[in-house]
């Protein structure tokens, strides 16, 4: 008789066997997932690391914009959402209407700009702008927006008012901010470096600029990885940014310690909309071969820009 299967994890690595499928995770997810995962990364490492699976499907661990990123990178792949409700607080902020009449009365102002966008936004969001950035290459993106031109920057004020500091280009800034990172509270950050003398705090780009100053580095997921490979032994490390990243932090370094910094309402400041994805839920999107990423009309002219942005 076989053996009957109850341990999730190997139904997961059956069914991936079965479906002929990769399993991308963004470093947001517990770490339950992202250690069951092919790839792990942020975005920017994601969305290329896509391009380049030759399974015929992809089990996007993350939230929506990235799946259907994903997809609008591979077309001919099938890209699974384990929920599709996992959705993004900056990507709600910048509904394509609402970007589309903004633009228009710049354009009637006389105004010559270009708009770039952070990936955290709806592929119909991206149909109308010229750029995408990611927290990993936005500093290089805003480098090739013509002199002559203003930036409309969307959707999160924070990631801009940080590559306004960074580059010197001025921006106009769209007013969305992250519920993960715009909820850090300074008073708690500075409580929790006086009790840990000689620490280091790196906080996301998407803080606020009372977190970001009063932080050691700023930078992206994939960045503050690199920067912790710099220190020496035996810190203790501060984080600000969704507290799954801690995971991933100490598998890497296991020579540190690290401290989740708190939030204003609660202890910690994990993402919703990550939260939703499970194992239970990768399981049953694999076994049932929903919820799928479905191709939309908006993706055609999306995908010129994510391939000019982050592919070139
Ligand atoms: O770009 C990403 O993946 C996000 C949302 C954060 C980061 O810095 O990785």
């Amino acid at each position: 008789m076989p053996a009957v299967v109850t341990d999730i994890v190997a139904e997961i690595q059956a069914l991936k066997v079965r479906e002929d499928a990769t399993i991308l995770a963004h470093y947001y997810q517990e770490g339950e997932i992202q250690a069951i995962a092919d790839f792990t990364g942020d975005s920017l490492q994601l969305a290329r690391a896509a391009t380049q699976v030759t399974n015929g499907t992809i089990v996007f661990c993350g939230v929506h914009f990235m799946a259907e990123t994903a997809k609008i990178l591979n077309p001919a792949k099938r890209v699974l959402l384990p929920d599709l409700k996992a959705g993004c607080s900056l990507a709600d902020s910048c509904p394509a209407p609402k970007l589309a009449r903004y633009q228009e009365m710049l354009r009637e102002n006389g105004r010559k700009f270009q708009t770039v966008t952070y990936i955290n936004s709806t592929a119909a969001t991206k149909a109308l702008c010229d750029w995408v950035v990611t927290s990993g290459n936005a500093e290089q993106i805003i480098g090739r927006v013509p002199a002559d031109m203003e930036i409309l920057f969307v959707p999160d004020r924070h990631l801009g008012q940080y590559l306004q500091e960074i580059t010197g280009r001025k921006m106009i800034l769209w007013d969305g901010a992250c519920m993960v990172h715009e909820i850090f509270s300074v008073g708690d950050l500075i409580r929790q470096q006086a009790s840990l003398p000689g620490c280091i705090t790196v906080a996301h780009p998407e803080c606020p600029a009372n977190i970001r100053s009063q932080s050691d580095f700023v930078g992206g997921t994939e960045a503050i990885i690199r920067f912790v490979a710099t220190l020496p032994d035996s810190c203790d490390i501060l984080v600000a940014t969704e507290p799954n990243m801690i995971w991933q932090l100490e598998r890497r370094y296991s020579n540190h310690r690290f401290h989740p910094v708190a939030g204003i309402s609660c202890a910690c400041n994990a993402c919703p909309h990550m939260a939703l994805n499970t194992l239970e839920k990768i399981r049953d999107c694999l076994e049932s071969g929903s919820p799928e990423i479905t191709w939309d009309p908006c993706f055609d002219r999306a995908g010129e820009v994510l391939r000019r942005s982050l592919l070139s």
